[in-house]
């Protein structure tokens, strides 16, 4: 763990060298809009002068990182790399040397940016430029489209956007735009659509998100914050004390590679050291992950959805057999006495035994029990991901897990506890002493914005104007919306029930997408602008969500491809028509709105005493900077000073502890949740009426080959497609009933969709559970009928369209019933990433 230890920079070391920053030609800098040859990047990356000799000697981490130098240094979701450019073309990449856990995803940059499926012009959907807003809804994603100027095409925005506002006001305009863009703290696309309407007006945005809509609610009720977004228990403390690590739901090895910010990737080196160590790992999971076998864990198997009834049993073992903690109870948790009841039965009439949570999640009560004494007996740390809580009563299972978490006494001691993000962008990578880069703002909301809608509710929201939903408390009136404008996300994958938002889509008089390819978003909209995909433009981007180890620069490695223009340029575009241009760009261009970020970053590391080099030799060296981690910080635990002083370091509860019954929940009064966790049958289930027609559980984790739908359309498809469509994984008694076989194309459907999935027949999942990943991107075999067979697999025609409860109104992406049967249909081919006809 020594690779990140503090070093003894000093504050100074750059001092001599600000009176004289190198002169660079401002060339260099400029953004193209405008097509632009290759930038001359190549050649003399870094400044031969005496003053870098100096600077190499003086800051010797700064240039020690990057010794070999190939390419064009970049960075992306998937980690920071170097693009080799040649005659223009991205040719290949190079992950750099500091990155513990390259990801095989950053060979597709070439890809990215030359995709076939790329958007090359601006254009607009035939019946809506012909007849106007409104017009035709019925034939999106089936329309002709019809190329136009970028003049052109902006006018028709930005005269929609004024008439809405003038004469529906800011609430017909949805410009939310949730979704996973690309890095970049400049060219953020969705904070960029948000600032300009922010200056025009106003819009309805949204609340939640779709990764942590349920846990993120009630962990704020229940901790005190979010939880599922705080820096973990660090790795070195992690490797050193925890004698049990419990995955729940949890598959790090792969949901690691990519993050929100540029990855450091070093929480694969957390398991490795724990592999290495011997560490004793359990994968509590419907499917025997990749992770689990990377650990050599042991493997239980519950049944999808039914890890709360799983919980209480473990909560019932650990309390009848008296391994529970309630000196910990006492003192650091409210309201353990109305769980208790509820757990031997006196609320409801029926004890929460281990032998009745079996009968529900299917894994013997001697096991149960079993695991309640393990983790009891060890040092445990449960590692809980988030797929489990993309469901109907998502709420549940993680509140679950802390009450379990709290009756083992635990939470906050050396390598004890639980952690929510050891499975995300690196949770537990300890934090770096520097400075962090603020993004572009969004600026302020003009008053009488409306309320924000929960992010996953957007369709109901399209198709009820006027209804009033509960919300954490409140009360959300869905507004009627004539407009969506979508920069940087993909509805049509992360939106669930795909037909219903379809048609919920009929009731727009105009959609609006800015995206780099033909996703069935673009295709479903009526004016789509091309946009430049990272690797065009100039930015700055963190590396390492918790760690804030690294401030990488973005170099854009070749000219903005076809018409492309970035999304700043185009809300720029729109800002100029709307009378705020000057507000919008604050009179920078992209190199000044990067220097000033830089110049307050370097600012904020001044004051924590380390030395960064100026903007303009940052810049020009094509190097990147790597903060110092305090030895303090890779030892932090987490809740440890609340467990050392909790009266000092209360939680930010009512109570001020951890609350396993919540007075503010029970008096909200919903019927889908309570004032204490507890076990609710899901919407669909194995168990409920609707599994005698549609017998199997679908499980649809996030794919190892692509983040969400982004790269579907690369050559690593080849990688994980199974007769040229989505997998879908079967055990051998489920595929044997319905005479599949490996390999063979399959057709899966409910009342909802059906789609066209290649099996993958294997015993790596529990039987009468399948796995569809999710991000395949929706291909209608018939696009003018209503639920028509997809042909890709987008495993989002298959799930249902409610809220995980009243009181998060988080989506339940991760579960639905559903057939399957051997597909015996006519040859359809995969069109999902074509362009349509006329593009
Ligand atoms: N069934 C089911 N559904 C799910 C999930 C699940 O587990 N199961 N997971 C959910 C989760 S956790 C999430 S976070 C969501 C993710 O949903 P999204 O965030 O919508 O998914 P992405 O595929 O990342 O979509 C990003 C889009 O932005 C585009 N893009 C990239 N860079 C730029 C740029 O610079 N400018 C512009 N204008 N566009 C750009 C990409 O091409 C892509 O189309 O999906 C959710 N949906
Ligand atoms: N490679 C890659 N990495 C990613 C992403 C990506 O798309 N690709 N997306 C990023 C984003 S936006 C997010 S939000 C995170 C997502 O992080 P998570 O939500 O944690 O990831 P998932 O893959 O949806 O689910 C994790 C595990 O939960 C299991 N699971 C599902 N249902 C159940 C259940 O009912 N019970 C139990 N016990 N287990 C269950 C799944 O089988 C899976 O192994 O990942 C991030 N990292
Ligand atoms: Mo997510």
């Amino acid at each position: 763990m020594s690779k990140y230890d503090s070093d003894d920079r000093t504050v100074d070391t750059f001092a001599a060298f600000e009176q004289q920053p190198l002169k660079l030609s401002r060339r260099r800098f400029l953004l193209g809009t405008s097509a632009m040859a290759a930038l001359p990047l190549l050649s003399g990356l870094w400044p031969k002068s005496a003053l870098a000799e100096a600077i190499s000697q003086a800051l010797p981490q700064f240039i020690a990182l990057r010794q070999a130098q190939k390419g064009i240094l970049t960075a992306a979701h998937w980690g920071a790399f170097e693009a080799i450019v040649q005659d223009g073309k991205m040719v290949s990449t190079q992950a750099i040397q500091d990155d513990p856990y390259p990801n095989d995803l950053i060979a597709m940059a070439p890809h990215q940016v030359h995709a076939k499926n790329r958007i090359k012009y601006p254009m607009v959907r035939k019946s809506w430029l012909e007849k106007g807003p409104g017009a035709n809804p019925e034939l999106r994603g089936n329309d002709e489209w019809v190329r136009v100027s970028w003049d052109k095409a902006l006018d028709l925005v930005a005269a929609q956007i004024t008439r809405l506002q003038t004469e529906h006001g800011p609430q017909s305009i949805y410009a939310g735009s949730y979704g996973w863009k690309s890095v970049g703290m400049l060219h953020n696309s969705r904070t960029l659509l948000q600032r300009l309407m922010n200056l025009s007006g106003g819009f309805l945005g949204y609340a939640g998100d779709y990764s942590t809509g349920a846990a993120q609610v009630i962990m704020t009720h229940v901790v005190g914050s979010m939880e599922v977004y705080e820096q973990q228990t660090a790795w070195p403390n992690v490797i050193e004390n925890s004698q049990l690590v419990v995955m729940w739901g949890c598959n790090p090895m792969i949901t690691l590679k990519n993050s929100w910010n540029v990855p450091d990737h070093y929480g694969q080196t957390g398991f490795e050291a724990l592999k290495k160590k011997g560490t004793r790992v359990i994968s509590i999971d419907p499917v025997h992950s990749d992770s689990a076998k990377f650990l050599n864990a042991e493997w239980i198997a519950p049944h999808a959805y039914t890890d709360s009834a799983m919980l209480l049993g473990i909560a019932h073992t650990l309390l009848t057999e008296k391994l529970h903690k309630p000196d910990f109870l006492k003192t650091y948790t409210v309201g353990f006495d109305k769980f208790e009841e509820y757990l031997l039965g006196k609320t409801d009439g029926e004890e929460k035994t281990a032998e009745w949570a079996a009968a529900i999640c299917g894994v013997k009560a001697d096991d149960l029990r079993q695991l309640a004494r393990d983790m009891a007996n060890n040092r445990t740390m449960i590692m809980g991901g988030w797929g489990i809580q993309r469901q109907h009563h998502g709420e549940q299972p993680h509140w679950l897990l802390v009450t379990v978490a709290s009756m083992l006494g635990q939470i906050g001691l050396p390598g004890g506890g639980f952690g929510f993000s050891y499975h995300y962008s690196s949770g537990g990578s300890p934090t770096a002493k520097g400075g962090i880069v603020a993004g572009i703002s969004a600026g302020n909301a003009p008053k009488n914005s409306p309320t924000p809608i929960p992010v996953a509710r957007i369709a109901e929201c399209l198709t009820s104007p006027g209804k009033t939903v509960d919300f954490n408390g409140s009360k959300v009136i869905y507004p009627d919306v004539k407009m969506v404008y979508v920069a940087g996300g993909n509805p049509f994958h992360q939106h669930q029930d795909t037909n219903n938002l379809r048609q919920a889509y009929q009731h727009l008089e105009t959609v609006v997408v800015n995206e780099p390819y033909w996703t069935a978003s673009a295709k479903h909209a009526d004016i789509v602008f091309p946009i430049t995909t990272s690797y065009e433009r100039n930015d700055l981007e963190m590396g390492g969500d918790y760690s804030q180890l690294y401030v990488f620069p973005m170099h854009q490695c070749v000219p903005p491809q076809n018409e492309a223009r970035n999304d700043f340029d185009v809300f720029a575009g729109l800002a100029e028509r709307l009378g705020v241009h000057d507000a919008f760009t604050e009179g920078k261009d992209e190199i000044q709105w990067l220097k000033g970020m830089y110049d307050d970053m370097k600012q904020q590391a001044r004051d924590a005493k380390v030395a960064l080099p100026p903007f303009d030799m940052f810049w020009s060296s094509n190097n990147y900077v790597r903060f110092p981690v305090p030895e303090a910080n890779t030892q932090w635990i987490r809740f440890a000073d609340f467990r050392d002083n909790p009266l000092l370091n209360p939680l930010g509860t009512p109570s001020g502890k951890i609350e396993i019954f919540s007075e503010t929940i029970a008096k909200m009064n919903y019927s889908d949740c309570r004032g204490y966790p507890s076990w609710m049958p899901p919407h669909e289930w194995n168990q409920a009426e609707v599994a005698a027609k549609y017998p199997l559980s679908l499980n649809t984790a996030h794919a190892a080959n692509r983040l969400h739908s982004q790269l579907d359309n690369t050559p690593l498809r080849d990688k994980y497609a199974v007769a040229d469509r989505e997998a879908i994984m079967i055990h051998p008694l489920d595929a044997e009933k319905r005479g599949i076989k490996d390999g063979d194309l399959v057709r899966a459907f409910n009342d909802r969709g059906q789609i066209l999935v290649g099996a993958l027949v294997s015993e790596d999942i529990r039987d009468g559970v399948v796995r569809i990943s999710e991000g395949a991107w929706f291909d209608p075999a018939e696009p003018s009928e209503e639920k028509s067979l997809c042909k890709n697999g987008n495993v989002n025609c298959l799930t249902f369209d409610i809220g995980s409860s009243s009181l998060a109104q988080g989506n339940c992406g991760q579960m639905a019933q559903l057939e399957i049967e051997k597909y015996q249909g006519p040859v359809l081919k995969n069109t999902a990433h074509d362009v349509p006809a006329g593009a």
